[in-house]
């Protein structure tokens, strides 16, 4: 296998092939064992990759395929995964973290010009290679309240990491991506155009996202009238985007840093608990299965409050119950959107799929509405310090 930039693995090579060709251009020490589909997220594709280090033990690395169809620039997400990931390195190490697990690390390509921390194959494949952190697990759905509170702290602290940030320095990666107010424009566009001829067939999921539409503006709005200070947000907060020790279950270190960029705390809170406060998956066929619990989101406010506390303006709590509500008619607003274009978006496992999660987010959108005083409630008990 060739050792350089110009290392070339066209269309008609095998997974495999494409990969190990990758790991090639990155340098990797030893020789490739075998790779595993690790299923974690809707839009990159991850593989697990083991290597037989000269020593004869085993090393393992993540080698990701962006999206490019959702990431139209990703040498500027590289670009910004560079600068976070070394300015959370430099914080742990400064506070003496020894366990290397509690940041991320991007490899850089070993031969050729200018080393980078990205591959694009002849195909144009979009290739990156990270250290897998060892030792870990992820959850997709938890019942377990203490590890909903460490996904709150963990999502905090990351926050707090990035809070002296220059956040000028971050490209927008996706454009208006939390810009609810700019989705739902573009949303009922495309429900003009009809352009696959699904409109008609959900007709009562359109008219729910019309009659929310004024009420999902209202945090878009209130950035815009400088109400809400701009931060450095995650913007992708599910907790399957935090990895957990996998015998103590704390929390590790935060992944999937392609959305890191300012954005309001509200979003970073409102998106983590419309996924990890739902009583089932994020695409749950039996609606009547799916409501919000207020146990899960007090557990997760907890550990994320207790981490921000010190940042947060009062205007910023009073919108955290407003963000769940955001993001979570934005999902279903984002999912119809894409059913009726086509499906390029989100990966989708079974035709229909989309719309099978835009109605697990409505039926949640509604539930979190009747118990939205509640919410407020809630995250303002714990903001002042009380039981
Ligand atoms: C995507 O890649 P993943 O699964 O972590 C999406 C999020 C959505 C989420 C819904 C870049 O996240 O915005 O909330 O699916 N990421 C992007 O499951 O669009
Ligand atoms: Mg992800």
């Amino acid at each position: 296998m060739k050792q350089n930039d110009s290392s070339s693995c066209g269309n008609f090579c095998t997974i495999e092939k494409k990969i190990q060709n990758v790991c090639s251009v990155f340098g990797l020490p030893g020789t490739f064992e075998k790779y595993e589909v690790v299923v974690n997220g809707n839009i990159n594709s991850t593989y697990k990759v083991t290597y037989i280090l000269p020593s004869g033990d085993f090393k393992n690395y993540i080698v990701q395929k962006v999206n490019m169809y959702v990431f139209k620039k990703p040498r500027q997400i590289m670009n910004n995964i560079d600068l976070i990931t070394t300015h959370i390195k430099e914080k742990k190490e400064a506070e003496g973290i020894k366990d290397t697990r509690h940041y991320m690390h991007f490899y850089h390509t070993k031969c050729g010009g200018k080393r980078k921390n990205f591959f694009v194959d002849t195909d144009h494949t979009f290739w990156r290679v990270s250290r897998y952190i060892e030792n870990s697990k992820t959850y997709n759905e938890c019942d377990n309240l203490f590890v909903l509170e460490e996904t709150g702290r963990a999502f905090g602290l990351f926050q707090n990491e990035l809070a002296d940030f220059d956040a000028s320095k971050l490209y927008e990666t996706i454009p208006y991506f939390h810009n609810t107010k700019k989705r739902m424009e573009d949303f009922f566009r495309h429900v003009k155009e009809d352009s696959c001829d699904r409109v008609d067939s959900v007709a009562e999921e359109i008219a729910y996202i019309a009659s929310v539409r004024e009420r999902a503006s209202e945090l878009t709005d209130m950035l815009t009238n400088g109400e809400l200070p701009l931060r450095v947000t995650h913007n992708d907060t599910k907790i399957n985007n935090v990895l957990f020790d996998m015998d103590k279950e704390n929390a590790l270190v935060v992944i999937d840093l392609d959305t890191v960029m300012p954005g309001l705390v509200a979003h970073d809170f409102g998106d983590a608990v419309r996924f990890c406060a739902n009583t089932t998956a994020e695409d749950e066929k039996d609606v009547s299965r799916v409501s919000f619990s207020l146990e899960k989101y007090e557990a997760f406010a907890r550990g994320f409050i207790s981490e921000v506390r010190d940042t947060l303006t009062e205007n910023e709590v009073k919108t955290l119950a407003l963000g769940a509500l955001t993001m979570t008619l934005e999902l279903a607003e984002r999912f119809l959107d894409d059913y009726i274009t086509g499906d390029n978006y989100f990966k989708t496992n079974y035709p229909g799929h989309n719309l099978v999660r835009t109605r697990c987010q409505i039926a949640l959108a509604k539930d979190i509405e009747k118990k939205f005083d509640k919410m407020q409630d809630i995250a303002e008990r714990i903001y002042r310090g009380e039981k």
